[in-house]
């Protein structure tokens, strides 16, 4: 008879998230790294090795020595010629994902790769070093949820027998933290980047800056910080970045092939910024510091040359400590600025992005007003309808999918949890899942969307155990929305592999929401 239940469910294909392109079980290739098992790493690659070996030491108590000399037994990573994966997932006759043409940023053939066993090697093979780290988190994720103990454990740690090849869909897969509306520290943040990697996204959009906090030591303006950072939702006392913390997370994210997008939020949402420097109000008038949850009451002022000034320092400094292409400058829910304002200002703030060689990123709204040529939009809508954002990708814009309704980590799961909002609706775990980023705007096609990206807004969430319960398990399923041909998505599958990742996450500390519509083991 056949079994109507999915592979992953009946134990035939591991438990992998985001799925890959293609996979396949291989009888007996199975791999068992033992005692005598290395780490072969091709010239270029053993910044990857070591963080592998990294991940594999703790757990298994064994040495995992990385060489560049031929493999032993255990794992390879090898670094080929372009294309060579992608040539392997057309004879597995694999879904090819459209290319992804034009414009600056990131490229899906760079983080293709792939994964096969022979019995006594795991090998990883890709073009760039970041397609062998998303090898590498295919890799860990094969290997028993043990293996992410920090202490050595049992083992036996077996590899199935299995032939890999992947690629992402979608070029940008980002995730978003508020670390203005509730401060978090660095050590926080570094844990949410290795929760991302695991499910390799490979974006991660900070916002900085709003009306309770402003988050970033910037030199040229120090009281934004030195006044500006102490506040926060509720009261409490907030918190900064300086600039070398700054730059370590830019690092520690880079690392694990991330790049951090930094928002300063304007012409609204500018609050603490004002607080701390009233020469930049409309009146020149001092506004008190601000830490309740309403939206839309703060505004820089258009006519006040020293606005301009005060873009040009800021996006000079956060230009110069930001390697990634993007810097996002907000542009949301400017309720309290007039039209002629708004274009007035953003189209300033392009143009200042521009100067220092990055390319702008905008909430929606900035669509309404005039856009420079590259500036990427961000859809956050709750309906289907945003005939700015339609005509703005027509012309050629590239759009980031963030619908609310769908993808906002800090909505409520169902009425009545401990944490998150709720006035975009209640989100579960197959509703983050049961949508497609290509045509849910329809006239904003595959070759329109750049990506997704998962924000999570910080109103109610004052822990880092209140970030993974809201981001656990939405975050993995949004990354496989992100990751993941349409047609290799299936909600029975993706239900088995959330509960068999449960376990991983109790072993990491991840404090994940308990959904009901998983059956966790
Ligand atoms: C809307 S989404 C906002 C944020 C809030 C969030 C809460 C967007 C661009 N603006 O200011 O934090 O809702 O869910």
């Amino acid at each position: 008879m056949d079994d109507a239940r999915s592979p992953e469910t009946r134990g035939v294909l591991p438990a992998v998230i985001p799925v890959p392109v293609g996979m396949a079980a291989v009888a007996g290739t199975e791999v068992t790294l033992g005692a005598g098992a290395v780490i072969a790493a091709d010239p270029g690659a053993d910044g990857v090795a070591e963080y592998l070996a990294g991940l594999l030491r703790p757990a298994t108590g064994l040495p995992f020595p990385v060489s560049t000399t031929p493999p032993g037994p255990g794992i390879a990573l090898r670094l080929v010629a372009a294309g060579g994966a992608e040539a392997q997932s057309r004879s597995l006759g694999a879904q090819a994902a459209p290319m992804v043409t034009g414009g600056v940023g990131p490229t899906v053939e760079g983080e293709a790769y792939e994964l096969v066993t022979d019995g006594s090697v795991v090998t990883i093979s890709a073009a760039t070093p970041a397609g062998l780290f998303r090898g590498v988190q295919t890799l860990r994720q094969l290997l028993p949820a043990t293996v992410e103990r920090r202490s050595p454990g049992e083992g036996p740690w077996t590899v199935p027998g299995v032939r890999i090849v992947d690629r992402p869909r979608f070029a940008y897969r980002g995730v978003m933290l508020d670390v203005a509306r509730h401060f978090f520290p660095v050590a926080t943040v570094e844990r949410f980047i290795d929760q991302a990697a695991l499910y390799k996204v490979n974006h991660l959009h900070l916002h900085l800056t709003d009306d309770q906090g402003w988050r970033l030591e910037i030199a040229s303006w120090p009281r934004l910080t030195s006044y500006g950072a102490g506040s926060e939702v509720g009261g409490g006392p907030g918190g900064f970045y300086t600039q070398d913390e700054y730059r370590h997370l830019v690092e520690y994210a880079a690392a694990r092939f991330i790049t951090v997008v930094p928002e300063i939020d304007l012409p609204g949402h500018t609050n603490a910024a004002l607080a701390a420097y009233p020469e930049l109000t409309r009146d020149g008038v001092a506004v008190p510091r601000y830490t309740g949850i309403e939206v839309g009451f703060s505004s820089l002022a258009a006519d006040n040359p020293r606005t301009y000034r005060f873009l040009e320092d800021v996006f000079g400094e956060v230009a110069a400590l930001t390697p990634g292409p993007y810097l996002h400058l907000g542009g949301d829910e400017a309720k309290n600025t007039s039209r002629g304002e708004y274009d007035t200002m953003l189209a300033r703030a392009q143009q200042i992005v521009r100067g220092y060689g990055k390319t702008p990123i905008g909430w929606h709204e900035i669509a309404e007003g005039p856009l420079d040529p590259p500036t990427v939009v961000q859809f956050w809508g709750t309906s289907r309808e945003a005939p700015e954002v339609v005509a703005a990708a027509g012309r050629g814009h590239r759009v980031i999918m963030s619908p609310a309704s769908l993808t906002y980590l800090d909505m409520q799961y169902v009425p009545g949890d401990r944490l998150g909002l709720n006035w975009a609706g209640f989100i579960e775990v197959d509703d983050a899942y049961g949508w497609d980023p290509a045509g849910h705007l329809p006239g904003v096609t595959e070759e329109h969307v750049l990506g997704v990206e998962s924000p999570l807004w910080s109103e109610t969430a004052t822990t880092g155990a209140d970030l993974d319960e809201l981001a656990f398990p939405r975050l993995p399923v949004l990354a496989e929305v992100g990751w993941s041909p349409r047609d290799a998505r299936d909600w029975a599958s993706l239900r088995a592999r959330l509960a068999a990742h449960g376990p991983r996450w109790d072993t990491l500390g991840i404090a994940y929401y308990r959904s009901e519509r998983v059956a966790w083991p």
